[in-house]
């Protein structure tokens, strides 16, 4: 083991203590709501596939109307993905918030558990808003300016306080 002076130590022991307030602090105060439910399934890119795997294509975007009941900046989108293998957008009242990532295999056509991505807001929001996911552009394009093609269900928006 390596030596450690008193002094050091100490300091050890006192980042480890505020790192377990830290966690203990945020799971008692942090309240999520669901502002957004939709269980429907969408096929968003810019091809259509006759498989029964897929739906008819919904367009390059998926649209998200919900309302805020209190001003916050924290926002978790929760859904299932198929066939996600680009850096999809996803934005907020019309500006580029985050990112939804690829699926992470190499085949990814096979639907997901649930995945979060938790959103961080440079301002408050409170009210009626606006949240959009839409396809990016793949890496390996199979024509000029060739989209992403993958589906998403079980949507759902949160908030915290
Ligand atoms: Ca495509």
């Amino acid at each position: 083991m390596m030596k450690m002076n008193t002094k050091k130590k100490i300091f050890a022991i006192a980042i480890i203590f505020s790192g377990v307030f830290a966690i203990a602090a945020q799971t008692a105060t942090a309240k999520s709501v669901v502002v957004y439910t939709d269980n429907r399934t969408y096929h968003l890119g810019d091809e259509d596939f006759q498989s029964r795997n897929w739906k008819s294509l919904h367009g390059e975007c998926y649209t998200a109307f919900f309302d805020v009941p209190f001003s916050t900046r924290s926002l978790i989108l929760k859904l299932q993905t198929y066939g996600a293998e680009a850096k999809n957008r996803i934005s907020l009242n019309g500006e580029w918030v985050d990112t939804l990532p690829p699926q992470g295999l190499k085949k990814p056509n096979k639907w997901t558990g649930y995945r979060s991505v938790y959103i961080t807001l440079d301002s408050y929001i409170y009210g009626d808003d606006k949240l959009k996911i839409c396809a990016a552009r793949v890496k390996y394009p199979e024509f000029p300016g060739d989209k992403d093609d993958f589906q998403i269900r079980k949507i759902r928006i949160m908030i915290e306080r």
